[in-house]
């Protein structure tokens, strides 16, 4: 009886396509593999939210706290929900009781570059799969957290980190690399999610080898066509924000990173396939198509931004609320861009993006200048203020897609930095910037915004303004979006209006996206709760601004009182 109870509880391929629709599980980031971070429960509505209580919390205990990103997944009654410094934990969801925990040994010398986060597992057959800040990936008996499997993506000493969700579709188990500030190569991986094995290797980096099944599989790019010299060989592209996949076109995308090193003047070119979204077939491991957002990105505004697919006027669409401050809506199968506009109030950078050929209208005395031309004396180059800040229009804290309403839910921020470039070369396990910064924030009264958009038109329908940057995602159900703010509160508005009807205060800030599902007829809500992120390490005035907020590390759980 044991044995089949067993097999009945294993994740298979279908119940992960099915993700979105299965009301009564979380089995995957994004809840479905579109990343749309939609459910169509309604059990809690505008109605009846004002009963919405908490039901349970769990403490992540320990001295270890700092940012808490996870998104927990739900399957069979238990609650899967990884904690800072690699650490899982597997509980009963109704109740929040620890069933197991998992401490991943930590070497000394991890190279984290934005805390010691992690952004949640991946549930396959019997096994839960989570990455490492050591860059490794490690498979747990979802029963028991005994290690199944555990394989080394990179060497940890070279600057590799893992904080991604997983992506799992088409069988298997695809990953992406952290490191973007080290001189990494960012690539996309795909292994068997039952033994860890290596199925393909696609790097995103053009000039570097591809393989599939232990043979080589064909070069990225073509060497030195946007790249000069030798600069390929630690371009960065960092894949660190992980994959979505779209069922309908059978393609996987990954945003890429900010190419390496910052100074863009060191990269004269485009540098492919760096600040981009790249759709790659899993069955060959093999680059389909690629929308560049930022060519010879000067600003590390990356393009790790999660590629949301969706149907519009007929079509099967994609969208992208990028860190250089403008949404991109593309076409998922074969990446031609359907329409583009700013989604924050100031780009500096570009006055807005060509529809035709695909490039942003760039303004070149706002990029900061060269060390050794006009504007600087060798060590530094001419500053200017930018903005986006680096931290982006959006960074990490995902977007949702209402179906419902047809709009997305953007965690927007309004900030802006002075950069400047200096020389830089490239040594191992260093930062490798060439830049030098501090972030601003625009506007007196906010920094943070959730913006209601309309794919189609570009506008802003709603906004609900917060003071801190906004550092967690958002949960589109019903016809509500929850979300989360640094100062603490689980926020829930009327998904058309923006009208708040409910929130409640978790006691540390929260940077993590929201999850709900159905258990034994009652419809709860999830969130994970602990300040911390990038924004406290880099964010310069605007870290000043927030360091009253406190850290913590807890799973809250609310449902309707009866
Ligand atoms: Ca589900
Ligand atoms: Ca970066």
């Amino acid at each position: 009886m044991a044995a089949t109870a067993h097999v009945s509880a294993q994740v298979t391929d279908a119940m992960i396509a099915n993700d979105a629709k299965t009301t009564d599980s979380v089995l995957s980031n994004g809840l479905g593999t579109q990343l749309q971070r939609h459910s169509p429960l309604t059990n809690i509505n505008a109605r009846n939210i004002n009963r919405l209580v908490p039901a349970w919390s769990m403490s992540f205990g320990g001295e270890k706290q700092r940012g808490q990103q996870s998104q927990p997944l739900i399957h069979k009654g238990k609650m899967f929900v990884t904690g800072s410094y690699s650490r899982i934990f597997a509980l009963d969801a109704k109740t929040g009781k620890k069933l197991w925990k998992y401490e991943h040994r930590l070497p000394e010398g991890i190279m984290p570059c934005c805390d010691v986060i992690n952004r949640g597992a991946a549930l396959y057959d019997n096994l839960v799969i989570f990455g490492t800040l050591d860059a490794q990936l490690v498979a747990l008996d979802q029963e028991t957290g005994r290690v199944v499997w555990r394989e080394r993506i990179d060497d940890y000493s070279a600057g590799y980190s893992y904080t991604a969700a997983p992506l799992i579709a088409e069988g298997l188990l695809m990953t992406g690399v952290s490191g973007g500030e080290f001189g990494v190569i960012g690539r996309v991986e795909a292994r068997d999610p039952k033994t860890g094995k290596m199925v393909w290797v696609r790097p995103v980096v053009e000039g570097h080898m591809g393989y599939k099944d232990g043979k080589e599989n064909g070069i990225t790019g073509t060497t030195n066509a946007s790249w000069p010299g030798e600069m390929w060989k630690t371009g960065g592209a960092a894949t660190w924000m992980g994959g979505s996949y779209d069922p309908k076109t059978g393609l996987a995308y990954f945003g890429t990173g900010n190419p390496g090193p910052w100074n863009s003047h060191l990269r004269k070119g485009d540098n492919l396939y760096s600040s981009s979204t790249v759709a790659i077939d899993p069955k060959t491991g093999q680059i389909v198509w690629h929308y560049q957002g930022t060519p010879n990105d000067g600003w590390d505004f990356d393009g790790t931004n999660e590629f949301v697919t969706f149907d519009m006027d007929g079509k099967r669409l994609g969208a992208k609320a990028d860190r250089n401050g403008f949404f991109y809506v593309l076409d998922a199968a074969n990446g031609k861009l359907e329409n583009a506009f700013p989604f924050v109030t100031k780009t500096t950078w570009a006055t807005g993006i060509d529809l035709k050929t695909g490039r942003p209208n760039f303004v070149p005395e706002n990029r900061p200048g060269d060390p050794s031309g006009e504007g600087g004396d060798g060590n530094k180059g001419k500053a200017v203020f930018a903005a986006p800040a680096f931290l982006g229009g959006k960074n990490q804290m995902p977007m949702a897609f209402s179906p419902k309403t047809g709009l997305f839910y953007v965690p927007a921020n309004e900030w802006g930095m002075e950069i400047w470039n200096e020389p830089i070369t490239y040594k191992k396990g260093a930062a490798y910037l060439g830049a030098g910064f501090t972030i601003k924030p625009l506007y007196d009264d906010y920094i943070g915004s959730l913006r209601a958009i309309n794919p189609k038109t570009g506008k802003i329908e709603w906004e609900v303004k917060n003071e801190a940057p906004l550092w967690g995602g958002v949960l589109s159900v019903g016809d509500l979006v929850f979300w989360g703010t640094p100062e603490g509160y689980l926020k829930a508005a009327d998904a058309k209006t923006g009208k708040i009807v409910w929130q409640f205060q978790t006691g540390s800030g929260i940077v993590a996206p929201p999850v709900t599902w159905m258990q034994d007829g009652e419809q709860y809500i999830s969130v994970v709760s602990g300040w911390g992120g990038a924004v406290p390490l880099w964010g310069g005035e605007v870290a000043k601004k927030v360091n009253f907020l406190e850290q913590g590390g807890s799973v809250w759980t609310f449902k309707l009182l009866k």
